[in-house]
């Protein structure tokens, strides 16, 4: 298994609309198995394929407390949806924000397994908002589409000066470190 790296907003790969996946073999089975322990390293509650740069509609979740419950959603359709459900979300990809987002209730979801055998049924509480947040995920949306301009603003810089911070703290791979 390997830990894979998440990509970060505001990185343009994010707004890549993923791909149906047509292939059900070992190297998918291997893929959601990277992503369910990169998930979990994070940790996070979801992943979609579109956050490790791999633009295929798979989705990996384990809403559970102890992370015990996986659920993968390959080619995943809403087939319908009711009620509103404003929540705060947050997302890997925007490490550290949190904000609040309208959602739909509950719905009702079909999708393919790793067998690409495909199943239907009615989610709701945090399964339902997760399965939404990813699946946005897959069409190149992001939570922070859901809210203002100057939110988002502060949010780039924000996640800017803490990655020129970590930058500082750790130089890359193959720079040079000063001597005291
Ligand atoms: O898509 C992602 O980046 C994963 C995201 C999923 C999500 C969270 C909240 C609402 C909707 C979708 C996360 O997992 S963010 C981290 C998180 O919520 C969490 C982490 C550890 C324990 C419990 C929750
Ligand atoms: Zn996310």
């Amino acid at each position: 298994m390997a830990l894979l790296t998440i990509l970060e907003y505001p990185d343009p790969r994010l707004r890549t609309k993923a791909q149906p996946v047509s292939v059900f073999d070992a190297a998918l089975r291997s893929r959601v198995d990277d992503m369910f322990e990169t998930m979990y390293a994070a940790p996070g509650i979801g992943l979609a394929a579109t956050q490790i740069d791999w633009h295929q509609r798979l989705i990996v979740i384990d809403v559970s407390e102890n992370n015990a419950s996986r659920q993968v959603f390959i080619n995943p359709e809403i087939v319908s949806s009711e009620g509103a459900a404003t929540g705060e979300e947050g997302c890997l990809s925007v490490p550290g924000i949190y904000d609040d987002v309208p959602r739909a209730e509950r719905i009702v979801a079909r999708w393919q397994d790793v067998n690409g055998q495909w199943q239907q049924g009615a989610l709701d509480g945090m399964l339902a908002v997760c399965l939404q947040h990813e699946m946005d995920h897959l069409e190149g949306k992001l939570f922070v589409d859901y809210l203002s301009e100057l939110k988002r603003q502060r949010i780039r810089k924000k996640l800017d000066k803490e990655r020129r911070a970590r930058a500082t703290a750790r130089p890359a791979a193959g720079g040079r470190t000063s001597s005291p």
